[in-house]
């Protein structure tokens, strides 16, 4: 798909309104909630491209055609009557970071917040492609949302596909419920696809439909945004999996206009999260000089398993008082930088900025 308008760029350090409305319906998690293993609903990062869609549960029916042996319908009772499978996944916006670019994509302006992990409960979409059966020259699973809207002009429903061998992964579920309870409807009641590892825009809200195609999709979510490229005319590559990534739980107490830190000289527990869609974490580093100089962390167990973050911690003895500027950082593969981070792009997609906690300690 060619570039429908060519994108356009914020000033430097002025948000415009069309980027402020999008950032108060779209919500990050508050960095304080890095405490909790399993971010509370109400505190889950939030993207919703378009309108929260009305859906009735009670005629809402999920279909699954194509290319198929045998087409399957269910209800919501149908999916709440298999035995459920759970998952716990932190999930992560593609978009996390883009309003520190420079230049910067006009687009949700996230800056680093764009995360949140819950335990999602439903049907492993293997079980269902299963029932249904994949006919001859099945290539893709092609989910489709209900909700609707324009994108640089391109009228569309919200809709994404797997490769079939993703798809079928067992991990891979419909989930009707999100930390124990039905989906809310901003996070895609009563059903959406839930891909651990991948990015968010993998996860498909509102589901209404499930087709098997025998050529790969080409809609606009998938080929024309999601994808790395500097230049409108570029195919670009997907994004997939969620890059390493490192948070701190910001210290102290907080400015309410800054947000900068203050805390009384002494020892300080500094503790945070780590996770990585696609390579495992061999450690967090952290810096109290704005990044010149590092020291490791403590890593705990994965113990939230596979697909969600771990925790770290650091005992911090700030040395006097003053002005300090923390950050952290994952490390995978025995490197200090995180390896693969793609460049500055078009969609500003993958690319997490370092967080800076300015921390002022004060010894009164
Ligand atoms: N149908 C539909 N699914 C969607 C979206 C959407 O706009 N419509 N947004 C996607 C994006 S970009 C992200 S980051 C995640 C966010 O999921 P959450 O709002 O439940 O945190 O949903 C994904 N699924
Ligand atoms: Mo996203």
């Amino acid at each position: 798909m060619k570039a429908p308008v060519a994108p356009t760029f914020g000033e430097p350090g002025r948000l415009t309104i069309e980027e402020l409305q999008l950032a108060t319906r779209n919500h990050g998690m508050p960095l304080e909630a890095l405490r909790y293993p399993i971010t509370p609903t109400g505190l889950h990062y939030l993207l919703t491209h378009y309108d929260v869609p009305a859906v009735d549960p009670e005629p809402w029916t999920l279909e699954i055609s194509g290319a198929v042996v045998e087409p399957v319908r269910l209800s919501l009772a149908d999916l709440r009557a298999r035995s459920l499978s759970r998952v716990t996944v932190t999930m992560e916006c593609a978009g996390n970071g883009r309003a520190f670019l420079d230049p910067r994509p006009l687009s949700q302006p996230w800056l680093h917040e764009a995360v949140g992990t819950a335990e999602w409960a439903g049907v492993p979409l293997s079980e269902l492609l299963d029932a249904a059966g994949m006919a001859a020259g099945a290539l893709e699973v092609v989910f489709r949302g209900l909700d609707r809207g324009l994108e640089n002009g391109v009228e569309q429903t919200y809709e994404r596909s797997l490769t079939v061998g993703e798809a079928r992964r067992p991990e891979v579920l419909i989930a009707i419920d999100m930390n124990g309870n039905p989906l809310l409807p901003q996070h895609g009641a009563p059903a959406r696809l839930v891909v651990p590892g991948w990015y968010g825009m993998a996860n498909v809200k509102w589901l209404s439909a499930i087709s098997v195609v025998r050529e790969p999709f080409t809609g606009y979510q998938q080929s024309w945004s999601y994808r790395l490229r500097q230049d409108p005319s570029e195919t670009g590559a997907p994004l997939s999996r969620i890059a390493a990534h490192a948070l701190m739980l910001p210290p102290g107490i907080p400015d309410f206009f800054t947000r900068d830190r203050v805390v009384a000289l002494g020892p300080h527990r500094l503790t945070g999260r780590v996770w990585s869609g696609d390579q495992p974490i061999d450690g967090v580093d952290v810096s109290f000089d704005d990044g010149d100089t590092w020291v490791e962390a403590t890593l705990d167990p994965a113990d939230l398993g596979p697909w969600a973050w771990r925790s770290w911690a650091f005992d911090w003895i700030p040395s006097r008082a003053g002005r300090y500027v923390l950050a952290c950082r994952a490390r995978v593969d025995q490197s200090a930088e995180t390896p693969g981070r793609p460049a500055w792009n078009l969609g500003g997609y993958a690319n997490p900025a370092p967080q800076r906690i300015v921390v002022t300690v004060t010894d009164g």
